[in-house]
């Protein structure tokens, strides 16, 4: 069963999740003039809800954790091609005791200087997948919901008594990636 999200909805989900993939997708609006180019970015954070270090914020420009836990599987500029766009897988088990959650966020490219949002997107979605059952926990539909954001906090994946398990959050901002990043303790 796949959980459509709505905006700003908080939800838990009790996966005992071992393997995850983000998965990011939208397509070209050739009636649109500049391209869109959607990314995603997973935070890893400590107790106090920041990075460790510049280390724990992986992007386009930065695709691994240094403990190989998480992978950007590589920038897409155009969203050109169906599925996803954007990957990002996470190996739980390889994660660093000191870590609590690692937050996945989708943003626009430029988008202030292109005066761009999430509902000017073609077929926009993130969604979190289960890599052992190939499941589809959580998708939020950034198109659908016409929301006028240029960032959003998809969700978390987070440490309970041992296991790990996935929040919905939905959340929109109107920041660009860096910073959003900064919030979350990036010295950029
Ligand atoms: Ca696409
Ligand atoms: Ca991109």
């Amino acid at each position: 069963m796949t959980l459509s999200l709505v905006k700003g909805q908080n939800t838990t989900l009790d996966s005992g999740i071992e393997k995850a993939l983000v998965g990011l997708g939208w397509d070209p609006r050739p009636d649109a003039g500049d391209e869109f180019d959607l990314d995603a970015s997973a935070f890893m954070l400590g107790a106090n809800s920041k990075v460790r270090s510049d280390a724990d914020f992986i992007f386009f420009n930065q695709l691994e954790s240094k403990d190989g836990s998480v992978k950007h599987l590589g920038d897409n500029r155009t969203g050109d091609g169906d599925g996803d766009d954007e990957q990002i897988v996470v190996d739980l088990k390889k994660v660093p005791a000191d870590v609590e959650r690692i937050v996945f966020t989708v943003t626009i490219y430029e988008s202030t200087k292109r005066g761009q949002n999430f509902g000017m997107v073609a077929n926009a979605f993130i969604r979190l997948v289960d890599m052992k059952t190939n499941e589809e926990i959580a998708r939020f539909d950034l198109a659908e919901d016409a929301c006028v954001n240029m960032a959003l906090v998809f969700g978390e994946l987070y440490r309970r008594n041992g296991a790990w398990k996935f929040r919905a959050l939905g959340q929109g901002y109107d920041y660009e990636l860096l910073q959003l990043a900064r919030k979350l303790g990036v010295n950029v």
